[in-house]
């Protein structure tokens, strides 16, 4: 069967690493069933024939109006499909969509009519965020990392900055590699055009938003680059988690150490575009 991939090297290979990072998920144990959503933008390999290819699909309502998605293209996971799954066939497993001209709704254009993930509200929401911006961030992606979930579940750690205070104090990488720290939003109905505002405000001032029992949401240069800011979080919660489970609460890096890493590594207080 013939691919949108088919002659399009870039393209290919953006999905080839979706691929790679959709099976890491599995192995990490944060993508249990269908959990977790992927989509990244793919406009910049978007050619002739690609802009001619009619839709496989209905017009589908976004549930919002996302101004700066106008004609834009997206891959975007499957809704119910499994990120194992998509590891090995990433074109059954998700789709390319088309932004339609009301900046509202979307079609599907390739490989096959497969109806893209349940949170694509707050995935859209983010992605008309980078573009509005001027961003070179490309993908998002939502997973259930255990660790950080599990401390989602104590409220001492929703308040405030106190997750990320506590993080960053694990290992100095953190830190450094998550210089904006997690943002929290509160329990909120999945899918829901709520969770999809409260995500992008809290986006715009972290590197990582944590949802409440429920997960994370990560932005990135690539697919790539947004797992790596999840999983350098969650190897301080992994490391938070182990030390505690040692008997004691561990004692983390000193303030004066964490501020001499900020001072010393001049660490952005903003995201990079
Ligand atoms: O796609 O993770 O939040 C399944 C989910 C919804
Ligand atoms: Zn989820």
């Amino acid at each position: 069967m013939s691919s949108i991939l088919d002659g399009r090297p870039g393209l290919a290979a953006v999905i080839e690493q979706v691929a790679e990072v959709t099976g890491y998920l599995w192995q990490k144990g944060w993508a249990e069933r269908n959990g977790g959503n992927i989509t990244v933008n793919i406009t910049e390999f978007v050619d002739d024939e690609i802009m001619a290819m009619p839709a496989i699909s209905p017009v589908v309502q976004i549930g919002t109006t996302l101004p700066h998605l106008k004609g834009k293209y997206f891959y975007a996971k499957g809704t119910g499909k499994r990120m194992r799954d998509l590891a090995r066939f990433p074109m059954q497993n998700g789709a390319i969509i088309r932004i339609c001209e009301d900046c509202a709704s979307y079609e599907i254009i390739a490989d096959e009519p497969v109806m893209p993930t349940s949170e694509l509200p707050s995935h859209l929401a983010l992605q008309n965020y980078l573009i509005e911006t001027g961003s070179s961030y490309k993908a998002t992606l939502h997973t259930h990392p255990i660790e950080l979930v599990a401390m989602s579940h104590i409220q001492r750690f929703l308040k405030g900055d106190e997750m990320t205070r506590v993080l960053w104090s694990m290992i100095p990488e953190t830190l450094a590699f998550a210089p904006l720290g997690i943002g929290i939003v509160p329990y909120s109905l999945p899918g829901s055009i709520a969770l999809a505002e409260a995500t992008l405000e809290q986006i715009k001032t972290h590197d990582v938003v944590l949802w409440e029992k429920h997960g994370t949401v990560a932005v990135g240069t690539d697919i790539m680059d947004a797992f790596d800011q999840t999983d350098v979080l969650c190897k301080a919660a992994n490391i938070y988690m182990c030390a505690k489970s040692m008997g004691s609460e561990p004692d983390g890096m000193t303030d004066a150490e964490m501020k001499e890493i900020q001072d010393v590594f001049k660490l952005p207080k903003e995201r990079p575009c």
